[in-house]
């Protein structure tokens, strides 16, 4: 393996990436997708029937921009910064040549249930309005941070880590917060962190990330930065705007400065369309997923009857810890008209959904039970 060893400033000589004709580049049916503006969310009644992982044409989108088409020929990932004893650029083949792990884990946006905060609560907060399907799981592939970092000589006094995208500026009421980009710390980029470039087996699709992205298992979704372009190591702290002001908790209860986002919390789907209509007097099972970043998911408990009453839901197959828990029940409606089904989780360290959630101004982290509106018909 030939590893670049061009400086930082040379290595910033990489061709622009061009635009996509369109924020997403691919294609977004209506039933598998709702879209607000820039970004796609994934229909949960689009998981019934599929496996343990979410199938990538279905794989939630969020772009604070729009997706770049990156020639991976012309790509370069830049290791730089204080923290490293010797800096260097990698090329796509360098990365591909290195020994490589494989993860099954969620992505989550922090916004995921956002809509809820309003819909549920009268607590109205901006952002794009997810309902439950900012989520998917996938299997990762790529490369261990831990290993690139090494290989640039990371330093014990190596503080904090800043990947960046090749995504365009992101301009928001006349204010460039520049490129996509959030810190950090050494501790967690050292631990579980990949460099990725396949999901599900595939090479990273143009949305979700090529030629290269992080994942970082358990942290919310702006932590996994898409269209790599550089990773700065630092023996000082460093921050962003993605952390200092977006995805940061502020509100009642929380302290005046905020504090930052990192893991995601607690939830639980149906895999059924929002408002379905079922027939009464026949046997129905319910399918739904239910995750934590806290752990694997012990209980799911399911109400057909608004909250009164709980029955507990079936797991079946995998529970990983950072993924997510499939579960069914089964259910007779007697009774015709509007029903709310209600699925109510508890993860491994013991935290259980509550009937209300707790507020923030920017949406972040809805973990409240969601009722799920559904029609029973004769
Ligand atoms: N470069 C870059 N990385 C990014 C973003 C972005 O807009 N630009 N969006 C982040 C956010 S907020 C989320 S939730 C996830 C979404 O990943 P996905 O589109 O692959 O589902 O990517 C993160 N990484
Ligand atoms: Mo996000």
């Amino acid at each position: 393996m030939h590893l670049d060893h061009r400086t930082a400033d040379t290595a910033t000589a990489v061709s622009v990436p061009e635009v996509a004709p369109s924020p997403i580049v691919k294609p977004l049916p209506p039933d598998l997708f709702v879209v607000h503006d820039g970004n796609a969310e994934m229909r949960w009644e689009s998981m019934r029937g599929q496996g343990y992982h979410t199938p990538l044409d279905r794989f939630f989108v969020r772009n604070h921009t729009a997706t770049p088409l990156i020639d991976a020929r012309t790509w370069r990932l830049r290791l730089h910064g204080s923290g490293l004893r010797s800096p260097r650029g990698l090329t796509y083949e360098d990365l591909l040549a290195l020994p490589a792990t494989t993860v099954d884990v969620a992505i989550e946006c922090a916004g995921n249930g956002r809509a809820f905060f309003d819909v549920q609560q009268g607590e109205p907060a901006p952002g794009i309005p997810w309902r439950l399907g900012g989520i998917g799981v996938a299997r990762w592939r790529g490369v261990p941070l831990a290993a690139l970092l090494d290989l640039a000589g990371v330093s014990d006094d190596a503080v904090d880590v800043m990947p960046r995208g090749l995504d365009d500026r992101y301009v928001e009421d006349g204010i460039d917060h520049g490129h996509v980009r959030r810190p950090l710390p050494i501790a967690k980029a050292l631990s579980d962190v990949l460099v990725a470039y396949e999901m599900n087996g595939r090479p990273l699709p143009p949305d979700h990330g090529f030629p290269a992205r992080l994942v970082v298992p358990g942290w919310n979704g702006v932590a996994w930065i898409k269209w790599l372009g550089d990773i700065e190591v630092s023996a000082t702290p460093l921050s962003s705007p993605w952390n200092t002001y977006f995805y940061r908790l502020f509100g009642p209860g929380h302290p005046a400065e905020g504090s930052p986002v990192t893991t995601q919390t607690i939830k639980s789907a149906f895999e059924l369309p929002w408002g379905a209509t079922v027939r009464a007097g026949r046997q129905h099972i319910l399918h739904g997923r239910s995750w934590s970043g806290n752990g694997h998911i012990v209980r799911v408990e399911v109400s057909v009857d608004g909250g009164g009453t709980w029955i507990p839901a079936e797991t079946r197959g995998p529970r990983l810890a950072r993924a997510w828990a499939p579960w069914h029940v089964a259910w007779v409606p007697a009774r015709p008209g509007p029903h709310v089904l209600m699925a109510r989780a508890t993860d491994e360290t013991g935290a259980v959904q509550p009937a209300r959630a707790r507020y923030n101004t920017l949406g972040y982290l809805f973990d409240g039970v969601v009722e799920h509106p559904v029609t029973v018909i004769r």
